[in-house]
Parts: structure tokens; C-alpha cells; sequence
């Protein structure tokens, strides 16, 4: 399996976030992406090859133009208003307040476009995003071009970021956008399934709608786990879309045996979908040592994981998204690309 990668999202650094009541260093670092490399290395798994650079027409088919327009000028913005630290939102147009009017200014740009505070910006951030959303639509690419999978690594994550939203690490939604792409070439339907620890809110925003996206997810009960406000078992899809999103939220706690459970059912119903394309959101913070998560995946379960969606027996294009515990994230992450290989 070919992977794409582009050095340029270490220039994404440097971060903090609000967690536990705490200002951190961002969990959501470079030498996440560096450790699956090496890992894609180590194991053989393919070529690592460099993305082609894209224009934004694609991420504006399924974000709003202002909001794509936004993320280049945000560090600018930001830069040129006096400030040298991290550029995070903390004010946000929540209900009573008017989510209607695009502000000024960049600290309210920053919460408008956003719906937390776990999206920021440093210098080399935009570079980031954009070298993320050119590895994806590459690795979209190979697969139209007759790979029956590929490996897009990419670095900042994008299941949380919706139409006109940043949020939980993401800002260009990944996986939506070759979702669409394959769309636009052609494919009559599409699967995206979300392996994310996170409810992957985002993706299920944009296609809410519609019925020729189906959105799978399997994720931590929003209940009680982040991005805590969508993602419950009830939100089926609306209009057209009716049927198409499925959420499977489960428990703290939840083994190998449980999470398979809804992977089996949810790999029954992309089957029945019988989708053209499947896009995987490969997030490995499901694992047992996973330092913000609560699910207990062991590593050998990875594996497992690519075998069963290997089983579909359709082109799959894979994108990374999170997972935390660096050291075994390589392990984790490229044990399912080599599962799905049966190697
Ligand atoms: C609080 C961050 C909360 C967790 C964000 C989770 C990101 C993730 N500052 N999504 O899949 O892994
Ligand atoms: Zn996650």
C-alpha cells in the first residue's frame, strides 16, 4: 500500500490546550505523524510519496468558502493584532447569541469559525492544514487510479471540523473532503467509517443530508465522552439522508469484543450500502494506553480491524486522524493497514 506524507505539518507546533482544567502542551503534536512513518518504514508497508499540491476548490465542496478563506489568514491576522502566543478561540456564539453576524475581529473570527477551543493557530499552522489536505486528496487520487487502498498520513486531523467550523485538533475535514472528491469523479456512493475514538461530528454534519455519503461511526458515548453535543445513536440522518449516518456510541471500558460487535454491524450495513469507494477515519486512540481516551483496544487488535474492512472487498482509501500514546501509534495505526493486506 502506497502511503502519501508532507513534512510541512511539523510546522503545526508549539501548541497548548485547555484539558482537565489545565493549559498543556497539545497532545495533538508532530512526532505522532513522524512515529507512523517510521513505522511505515520499518514495516514495508509501501512507497512514501509526497502529495501534489491542490487548490481549495475541493475543500470548498463540502466547507463554506468564507470559512476556507479564513484558515490562511487566521496566524496573519493574529500576528499583525500584536500577539506572538498560540491563536486560540474562547469566545464562542453559543444559544442567545448571534451565530449570524461574522465578526471583525480575529479574536471573534477565531471563535465564529470554530466550537471549541482545541483548534489553534501558530506560524506554520496553515502550512500544516494545507500539506494535510493535499496528502488526502493525493492518496485519493492513487485510488482512482486503480490502488485497491492507499494511506493518506494526515497531520492536523479533520472528523471534528464541520461545513463552517475548526474544532478537537481539525480544521479541513480530511476525509469528507476526498469523500466528495470521489463523488465529483464519478462514484455513485460513498462510505466513510469513523474508527476514531471521537465522534467524528464533523463528517456527520456535512452529510447529514444526504444519501450518497454513509456515514458510519464508532466512538465514545457523547454522554460523557467529547465532542460530548452530537453523535448519540438516535441522529439516523435527515431527509434523503434518513438512514444513512449511523452512530454506534459505546462506554468507557469498551473491549475488542464489544467494539467489534458494532464493527460487524456497521461493516453489514456499508456492505448493504454496497458504496463504490470506502473511506476509512483511522483513529487509533481507541487503544488501552491512549492518555485522553477510555476505550481498551490492545495493539494486536489493529490488525483485526483492517482484516474485517479488507473483507468488504472494496477500493479503500484511508485517513489518519487521532491517536495519542506516540509510542505504540505507529504500531497501532500501520497494524491495521498491514491487517488489511493479511500480512
Ligand atoms: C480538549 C481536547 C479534547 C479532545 C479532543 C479529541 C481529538 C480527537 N482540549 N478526535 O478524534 O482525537
Ligand atoms: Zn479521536
Amino acid at each position: 500500500m502506497k502511503t502519501v506524507f508532507s513534512p510541512l505539518h511539523a510546522g503545526h507546533a508549539g501548541n497548548f490546550e485547555l484539558i482537565s482544567g489545565a493549559i498543556v502542551p497539545a497532545f495533538e503534536k508532530p512526532s505522532r505523524a513522524e512515529f507512523i512513518k517510521a513505522r511505515v518504514e520499518s514495516e514495508k508497508l509501501g512507497p512514501v510519496l509526497p502529495p501534489h499540491t491542490h487548490d481549495l476548490a475541493a475543500a470548498k465542496q463540502v466547507h463554506s468558502s468564507d470559512y476556507i478563506d479564513f484558515l490562511p489568514t487566521a496566524w496573519p491576522l493574529w500576528e499583525a493584532s500584536g500577539r506572538t502566543g498560540s491563536a486560540i478561540p474562547f469566545t464562542w456564539p453559543t444559544r442567545g447569541l448571534r451565530g449570524d453576524v461574522r465578526p471583525q475581529t480575529i479574536d471573534a473570527l477565531l471563535g465564529f469559525y470554530s466550537f471549541d477551543g482545541g483548534a489553534s493557530f501558530v506560524k506554520g499552522t496553515w502550512e500544516a492544514i494545507k500539506s494535510s489536505y493535499d496528502v488526502a486528496l493525493t492518496a485519493a487520487a492513487l485510488v482512482k487510479g486503480g490502488e485497491i487502498s492507499a494511506f493518506a498520513l494526515c497531520r492536523p486531523p479533520g472528523h471534528h471540523a464541520g461545513a463552517a467550523f475548526m474544532g478537537g485538533y481539525c480544521y479541513i475535514n480530511n476525509a469528507a473532503v476526498v469523500a466528495q472528491w470521489f463523488r465529483d469523479q464519478g462514484a455513485r456512493r460513498v462510505s466513510i467509517l469513523d474508527v476514531d475514538y471521537h465522534h467524528g461530528n464533523g463528517t456527520q454534519e456535512i452529510f447529514y443530508s444526504r444519501g450518497d455519503v454513509q456515514v458510519l461511526n464508532l466512538h465514545g458515548d457523547p454522554m460523557t465522552e467529547y465532542p460530548f453535543f452530537l453523535g448519540h445513536a438516535d441522529e439516523r440522518g435527515a431527509g434523503p439522508g434518513e438512514g444513512f449516518n449511523v452512530n454506534y456510541p459505546m462506554p468507557f471500558g469498551t473491549t475488542w469484543d464489544a467494539w467489534n460487535v458494532s464493527l460487524e454491524d456497521a461493516c453489514a450495513k456499508l456492505a448493504a450500502y454496497a458504496p463504490e469507494i470506502v473511506v476509512v477515519s483511522l483513529g487509533v486512540d481507541t487503544f488501552e494506553k491512549d492518555p485522553i481516551s477510555r476505550f481498551k483496544l490492545k495493539s494486536a487488535d489493529y490488525p483485526r480491524i483492517g482484516r474485517r474492512i479488507a473483507k468488504l472487498g472494496l477500493p479503500t482509501l484511508f485517513v489518519m486522524e487521532g491517536g495519542y500514546a506516540v509510542e505504540e501509534i505507529g504500531i497501532n495505526a500501520v497494524g491495521v493497514l498491514t491487517g488489511f493486506e493479511d500480512r
